[in-house]
């Protein structure tokens, strides 16, 4: 199957009915005023998604650890139920509110929006959302992020891109986790990476293990260039403005 990423859709997708298309359109007009209110404050906002348990908070722990002194920083988290994961974040040092979805599979944009009058959001350098844990419903809704970044665990399978593979398209780095546990189960690295970047040429990869240590730099590097890059860029637009 051909994939286009241009609008985040499959080529040659079956479109969904009118009801969903005008939830979808009624998003996509809040995540645009989300992008906007980030930009106007140079903040980088990033998507983080991955199925359940593949160690999103986790990695947000150990992020804030290694740049809460270098940046502003703070979390929105989204879950079905409990404050489990906001707590577990601002125990690493960092300001995190979470959003309960009452049974929802996913954030939006309305969530995100409504969480900004719980969590102040003015002056942050970075602002991640951590997604609901789902491959699925999450790649749908556009939250007004500039990267979406998606792990996937080593313990999940190497196969998961072509079987998710909305979720691999709409992202612009795809994060391996769990890297210390490779050496005892059957995931082929290579084979992960080759099926995300059929599904998406573009999409980044990175080997991660938030218990070991493997690849932390790299991400943190990763992140590091992109709060430098969104600065520089929105400081140029209001320059030729
Ligand atoms: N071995 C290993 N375990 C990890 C790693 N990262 C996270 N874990 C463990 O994986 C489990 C799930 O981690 P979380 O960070 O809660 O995962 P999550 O993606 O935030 O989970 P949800 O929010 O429920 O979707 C926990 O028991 C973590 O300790 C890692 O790099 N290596
Ligand atoms: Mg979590």
């Amino acid at each position: 199957m051909a994939f286009a990423k241009s609008n985040r859709l499959p080529v040659g997708a079956i479109q969904c009915d009118n009801t969903t298309m005008s939830l979808l359109k009624a998003n996509d007009y809040v995540a645009k005023s989300i992008r906007d209110k980030m930009a106007a404050q140079k903040t980088l906002l990033i998507n983080i998604t991955s199925s359940a348990g593949s160690g999103k908070t986790t990695l947000m722990q150990e992020t804030a650890r290694r740049l809460k002194d270098k940046f502003k920083l703070a979390v929105l988290v989204g879950d079905l139920e409990t404050e489990r994961d906001a707590i577990r974040i601002r125990e690493a040092g960092i300001p995190s509110t979470q959003i309960v979805t009452n049974g929802v599979c996913h954030l939006e944009a309305q969530m995100v929006l409504q969480a900004f009058d719980h969590l102040d959001v003015s002056g942050l350098d970075l602002l991640f959302v951590e997604n609901v844990g789902n491959l699925v419903c999450p790649a749908a809704f556009d939250l007004g992020e500039d990267y979406r970044v998606t792990l996937l665990a080593s313990t999940e399978g190497d196969d998961k891109p072509k079987k998710y593979p909305r979720m691999f398209l709409t992202s612009e780095l795809m994060l391996i986790s769990k890297a210390d546990l490779l050496p005892y189960i059957p995931f082929k690295v290579e084979a992960a990476v080759q099926d995300a970047r059929e599904v998406n040429p573009e999409i980044e990869c990175i080997t991660i293990s938030s218990t070991s240590g493997e690849g932390i730099d790299e991400w943190c590097n990763w992140l590091t260039e992109r709060i430098q890059q969104k600065k520089a860029e929105v400081a140029q637009a209001v320059e030729m403005a």
